[in-house]
């Protein structure tokens, strides 16, 4: 019989609704993305720069993390401190703080932002720099300061935000590690987390901010981040190209993974992450620089990169659909 009876067709009319996924999200109209205001991620790059280096076991990184712990308080719903001792490669036994401020934390979809938010003890070149703590104004402190930025934009945002959840961790001693020795020496902090994680929450995937700050910063598509996340790669440079700022996000991949904490993030704690790192393979040491010397200062510090960055993760963030079956508030 070529013809179905009446009332036959090819598709179900049971009702049911449909299965809510990735693939099959939820469309609700775009809300505007808010402006990432470079100028006051300017401001909180400098607040962090003037407490000194911010190493693990210093005053400067004690009343550091309080400073942390009070603005991300202003601007998420909730924040969850966590406090452990680690042992440093030297032998030495470090106090750490990995810090996290969560905006809407009863979502279920979530996306985590991280960055670290300590400084290295000792800079590995330059004299006489060498052996001094490092400032850290771009490596530290620049991705702290879109992070806290993009919530600022958020919590302000009256439309409420995007969809998903949004976890931001910012890691300790992340740069207590040996230059040249084995890549676990570095990121104790969102290793200790990964493998104590404080809350049971999980994330979709994650961005890692690490030396955001530079001017004429480029960043190429990360080996690790490209193994473990490519569709987040895709998302984010096809966004900051949609925006204009393809003169630094590269449409090219980098050989081979940079030890940072995604890599940790996403082999101890499953999460899909990339790295949003100035590293240019054509430099004769890929990263800048001023990296790990005396000159990682303001003075190599363009509020242009952090906007560059900031409006690149809004813009990512927004264009998220909503995955679960309705928006918890
Ligand atoms: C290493 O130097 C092994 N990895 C670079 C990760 C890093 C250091 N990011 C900031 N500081
Ligand atoms: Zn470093």
């Amino acid at each position: 019989m070529a013809c179905g009876g009446k009332g036959e067709t090819s598709e179900t009319s049971s009702g049911e609704q449909p299965e809510l996924s990735e693939n099959n999200p939820t469309v609700l109209p775009s809300k505007p993305v808010p402006v990432f205001d470079a100028d006051s991620a300017m401001d909180i790059l400098k607040a962090q720069v003037e407490f000194g280096p911010r190493v693990p076991n210093t005053s400067a990184h004690k009343a550091c993390a309080e400073y942390l712990i009070r603005e991300l308080k202003k601007w998420t719903s909730g924040v969850i401190v966590q406090d452990a001792n680690v042992v440093a490669y030297t032998g030495e036994g470090l106090k750490i703080r990995n810090i996290m401020g969560q905006i809407h934390p009863n979502r279920t979809d979530r996306i985590m932002l991280f960055a670290h938010w300590d400084s290295r003890p000792f800079a590995d070149r330059g004299n006489p720099g060498k052996g001094k703590p490092v400032l850290g104004a771009d490596d530290g402190a620049s991705g702290v300061a879109v992070l806290l930025e993009i919530a600022r934009a958020i919590a302000r945002d009256s439309s409420g935000g995007p969809a998903p959840g949004i976890d931001i961790v910012l890691f300790d001693a992340e740069d207590f590690g040996d230059a040249g020795g084995a890549p676990e020496t570095y990121c104790l902090g969102s290793q200790y987390w990964a493998k104590n994680r404080p809350l049971p929450i999980s994330s979709r995937y994650g961005i890692l901010l690490d030396m955001v700050g530079a001017k004429d910063a480029v960043f190429y598509q990360e080996g690790a981040s490209v193994t473990f996340a490519p569709h987040v790669v895709q998302k984010v440079w096809s966004a900051a190209h949609k925006l204009g700022y393809g003169n630094y996000f590269k449409m090219a991949q980098l050989n081979g993974p940079i030890t940072d904490d995604h890599y940790f993030i996403n082999t101890l704690a499953n999460i899909p992450s990339i790295d949003i790192i100035n590293y240019d393979p054509t430099r004769p040491m890929g990263f800048p620089g001023h990296w790990h010397t005396e000159n990682d200062n303001l003075e190599n510090i363009d509020p242009a990169t952090l906007k560059a960055v900031g409006q690149t993760i809004l813009q990512v963030l927004y264009e998220e659909p909503v995955l679960g079956r309705e928006l918890e508030p």
